[in-house]
């Protein structure tokens, strides 16, 4: 029975077949990564495969993945490429089995990609990012071609190993096998350890800091701004629980004694550069600040309040002699950009008409957390973070809304974009069952630098009823409410609206957050029992 000896005999092969591709990939990857701790970090294949996928994803899929899947959104989307390169790894092992040139040159050019997508990052700054992806692409290739030789079908068309060498063959492919898992496992490991070590210096720097007294400290929050309440959220927002949104898969870990922040372009009559030392040297001041992202949906938990130490943005503006607008300044728009290549475009007006934008150095007393932005960032009220909350940042540029598209903007987001009045139920939380009686209903709402004037609560279709509100402590920060619900038995949906200052009341139409941010109004629905 010649046919079924043959094809037993490809089956059999096609198991190594498949691990041998899968074990090419896992060595081109770890020698990738051992490479990246070398060069740069950011330069390593996922990493940087990652950060284009996340720049050419369109707006609206990427704020689903952020629904989806919140700050997790990350590690899913390297999840979700180390699986699909499995998938590639796997098909080149089958391919090799009967084109194993072929086969090589399909890993050399996976490796390709992710060199040419390293070399593309807008972080990029030499050519070596290119090496991670090369080297481990060769690895990988190398491998591939060891472990494969002997599976591979001889001209015959039968395995070149007749009975008696295939025991030997096998000994031999597990051994070569078993040896660069291995390695590959080594090389990994000693990658990561090596990447996290090269951010040392960081977090030298950062604990070296001691952030010096506000010369303009922040108002104390009185009493009545800060309800407690079982399940509001804290008036002001721990560190450890303010929400992250960027796109740095590598969060960027900057030394603060090498840093250097550069103010330049139109209407720049004195270019300046100024260190993380400069810096705490001038007069700081400290505010408590809401800041809020545009991708978050009514209801949403990407909001958090701080407060914020540091320097006046436009003193620093004004000593460079930039002018705004309404003055003769012929710059409109500030393009603030961060290591790691990120462009935030914010209307020079707003930074200098007197509210406090803010080149933090410290948040909630502590020097930034690597993730919120060590060693600066910028921080404007009123301003959805995207035009205006630059992390890691290191330039800022004087220029026109006509002549520069920051990042978002090149994906649909507008140029301008003020906080759009929102507010949120935060207890009872959706599909409680909360007992009959009394249930407090409470909240926070925002429109920073206009201010909060009221917050009404409605019961199913019923009339709209005021909620108390809170103490206001500055126009910048959000508002707490609650409202004492004389809860009946039943299912029963809570709406809230809040109207601010201008007189403006959310509206009900809902709208998608692209391109400046959700409007329509929260409700929760709950059953009592
Ligand atoms: N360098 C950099 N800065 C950035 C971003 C980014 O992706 N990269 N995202 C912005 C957006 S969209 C928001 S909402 C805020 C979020 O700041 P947080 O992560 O400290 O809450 O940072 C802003 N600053
Ligand atoms: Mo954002």
């Amino acid at each position: 029975m010649p046919t079924v000896t043959i094809e037993s005999a490809s089956a059999t092969r096609r198991v190594p077949a498949c691990a041998s591709g899968l074990l090419a990939g896992f060595a081109a990857l770890a020698v990738a990564e051992l490479a990246a701790a070398a060069v740069r970090p950011e330069a390593g294949p996922v990493t940087a495969v990652g950060g284009s996928v996340v720049d050419a994803t369109p707006a609206e899929v990427k704020d689903w993945a952020i629904r989806q899947f919140g700050t997790h959104d990350k590690l899913v989307l390297q999840l979700g490429i180390v699986v699909v390169l499995s998938a590639f790894a796997v098909a080149l092992g089958l391919l090799a089995l009967r084109h194993r040139r072929a086969a090589v040159t399909g890993v050399l050019l996976v490796g390709a990609t992710g060199a040419v997508a390293a070399l593309g990052r807008p972080d990029s700054v030499s050519w070596t990012d290119g090496l991670p992806s090369a080297v481990g692409a060769v690895a990988g290739a190398a491998l591939l071609r060891l472990l494969t030789v002997r599976l591979t079908v001889s001209r015959g068309g039968v395995p070149n190993s007749p009975t008696g060498g295939a025991d030997r063959d096998r000994r031999g492919f597990l051994m070569t096998a078993s040896a660069a898992a291995a390695a590959s496992a080594g090389a990994g490991v000693l990658g990561r350890g090596l990447g996290s070590a090269r951010g040392g210096d960081a977090l030298a720097s950062r604990a070296a800091v001691r952030l010096p007294a506000a010369g303009s400290p922040a108002a104390s929050v009185p009493a009545g701004a800060a309800l407690r309440i079982p399940g509001l959220k804290p008036f002001t927002t721990p560190n450890e629980d303010f929400y992250r949104v960027d796109t740095a898969l590598v969060v960027p870990r900057v030394d603060a004694t090498t840093w250097r922040l550069r103010i330049h372009g139109r209407g720049v009559r004195r270019p300046l550069g100024v260190s993380f030392q400069d810096l705490l040297r001038r007069e700081l001041i400290e505010r408590d600040i809401t800041l809020t992202c545009v991708s978050n949906e009514v209801g949403g938990p990407y909001v958090g309040n701080a407060r914020w130490t540091g320097v006046r943005l436009a003193e620093l503006l004004r000593e460079a002699g930039v002018e705004p607008p309404s003055r003769g300044g012929p710059a409109d728009q500030l393009v603030s950009r961060s290591v790691d290549g990120m462009t935030l475009g914010t209307p020079v007006e707003e930074v200098m008409d007197g509210r406090d934008a803010i080149l933090a150095v410290g948040m909630n007393g502590r020097p930034l957390p690597f993730d919120h932005g060590f060693p600066v960032r910028m921080v404007v009220p009123g301003l959805y973070g995207y035009v205006s909350a630059c992390k890691w940042i290191e330039d800022i540029e004087l220029t026109t809304f006509a002549d520069h598209d920051p990042y978002w903007v090149k994906r649909e987001w507008a140029p301008r974009a003020p906080v759009k009045t929102q507010s949120r139920i935060d207890t009872p939380r959706p599909f409680a069952r909360p007992r009959a009686g009394t249930v407090m209903v409470a909240g926070v709402a925002w429109a920073q630098h206009r201010g909060i004037d009221r917050v009404e609560i409605r019961v199913d279709d019923g009339p709209w009823k005021p909620a108390d509100l809170a103490t206001e402590h500055t126009t910048d920060t959000w508002r707490q409410w609650s409202f004492p619900w004389k809860a009946t038995p039943g299912s029963h949906t809570l709406s809230v609206r809040a109207t601010d200052r201008s007189g403006r009341t959310q509206p009900e139409r809902r709208t998608r957050t692209v391109p400046d941010g959700a409007d329509g109004r929260h409700s929760v629905l709950v059953t009592v029992v």
